[in-house]
């Protein structure tokens, strides 16, 4: 890794332009068939990003509560994780399992994503690899616990993250875009893969 933030690795420039721009490509025929939705929280409220998934399984959340599951709200199931992102799980991590779900977040301008941590899956043991695409964000890193002081970070499209080992259960969200900073994505806006062996 280029750098390690409270135990999280980061890939600054991972992806080059045109490797970025192939990915966008796949990322369209993944939108295509599973369209973005904007999640409900259990108490009925929206998140503000806006979110799909592919593989065996993608993140949901409604009143019911959020839960991975099999299909998008639509009924039908999810659609394969493009190429060029599972060739850049394996590069990146070496390992030789493969993630069940990539996770498609979007953002818009003024979308945020609160501090929270990720423990949906059954191991912990398996990091959980996050692509940046698009406009650059600020990437907030905490601690294990909840509160306490954070680390910024801003995160430019083509830069990959990991977070494995005691990194993989700290606090961490996004609390601003730079709108305008990448031409990658026409309409702006920012996409964030999270890849993560969920059972
Ligand atoms: C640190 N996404 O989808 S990616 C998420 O940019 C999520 O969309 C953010 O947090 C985004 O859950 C941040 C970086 C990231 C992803 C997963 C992590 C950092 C993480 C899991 C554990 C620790
Ligand atoms: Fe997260």
């Amino acid at each position: 890794p280029g750098l390690v933030v409270r135990g999280v690795q980061i890939f600054p420039g991972w992806l080059d332009a045109e490797a970025q721009r192939a990915m966008v490509a796949e990322l369209r025929a993944v939108v295509a068939a599973a369209p973005l939705f904007q999640p409900e929280t259990r108490w009925g409220r929206k998140m503000s990003v806006r979110m799909t998934s592919a593989g065996r399984f993608g993140w949901v959340s409604d009143r019911r509560g959020y839960r991975y599951a099999p299909c998008h709200p639509s009924g039908l199931p999810w659609p394969p994780i493009p190429a060029s992102v599972l060739a850049v799980w394996d590069a990146v991590t070496g390992l030789d399992r493969r993630p069940d779900c990539c996770l498609v977040n979007f953002y818009g301008e003024g979308t945020k994503m609160g501090m929270h941590q990720d423990r949906d899956e059954a191991d912990f043991r398996w990091p959980v690899l996050s692509i940046s695409l698009g406009d650059a964000a600020r990437f907030r890193i905490g601690h294990l616990t909840r509160g306490g002081d954070t680390e910024s970070l801003w995160l430019n499209s083509g830069d990959v993250l990991v977070m494995g080992g005691a990194a993989r259960l700290v606090h961490h969200g996004i609390d601003r875009l730079r709108p305008g900073s990448s031409g990658l994505l026409a309409g702006g806006g920012r996409i964030n893969l999270t890849l993560r062996v969920v059972d």
